[in-house]
């Protein structure tokens, strides 16, 4: 009987661990922003977040090692003027993608501690409200390419 409940726990703990390795499948994909020069102080990032699990996700921070704030933002329209505004957090529903887009919602830094050089890369720490984190590589491209994805 003693082993029953011992094989009892061990069963629980496998099925908890696996269970959270299946939630924890928030994918990111394709990150870039553009190369900056040594007065640009701010620049966007863009990204495809893919949810593939019946979960939700809500990611409440970002950091950064080149930038002192990391922000998501979100782009509105009002009288003709566009404006930028910061969201405290982004929760992705259950089989949800999300694009961050030149034009649309993106990832802000601020007070950038560098130059961001053409082909280099870096990272960005997404951290989600239950204390999981995602560390996205970001590709930095050549300005020149910022025409094509623009409108
Ligand atoms: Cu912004």
């Amino acid at each position: 009987m003693r082993n029953f409940k011992y094989l009892c726990i061990l069963f629980l703990i496998f099925f908890n661990n696996s269970a959270k390795t299946k939630i924890n499948n928030l994918v990111f994909h394709g990150a870039y922003t553009f190369e900056t020069n040594s007065a640009q102080k701010a620049c966007a990032v863009y990204v495809s977040i893919f949810n593939n699990t019946k979960s939700e996700f809500v990611i409440s921070s970002l950091s950064t090692d080149v930038a002192e704030k990391a922000e998501i933002h979100d782009v509105i329209l009002t009288n003709e003027i566009v404006r930028m505004k910061k969201l405290d957090q982004l929760t992705i529903q259950p089989n949800e993608q999300v694009y961050f887009q030149p034009g649309g919602s993106h990832i802000m830094l601020m007070n950038l501690k560098q130059e961001l050089a053409d082909g280099s890369s870096f990272f960005i720490t997404f951290k989600l409200d239950d204390g999981r984190e995602n560390k996205v590589k970001v590709m930095v491209l050549n300005k020149k390419l910022r025409e094509n994805f623009i409108e």
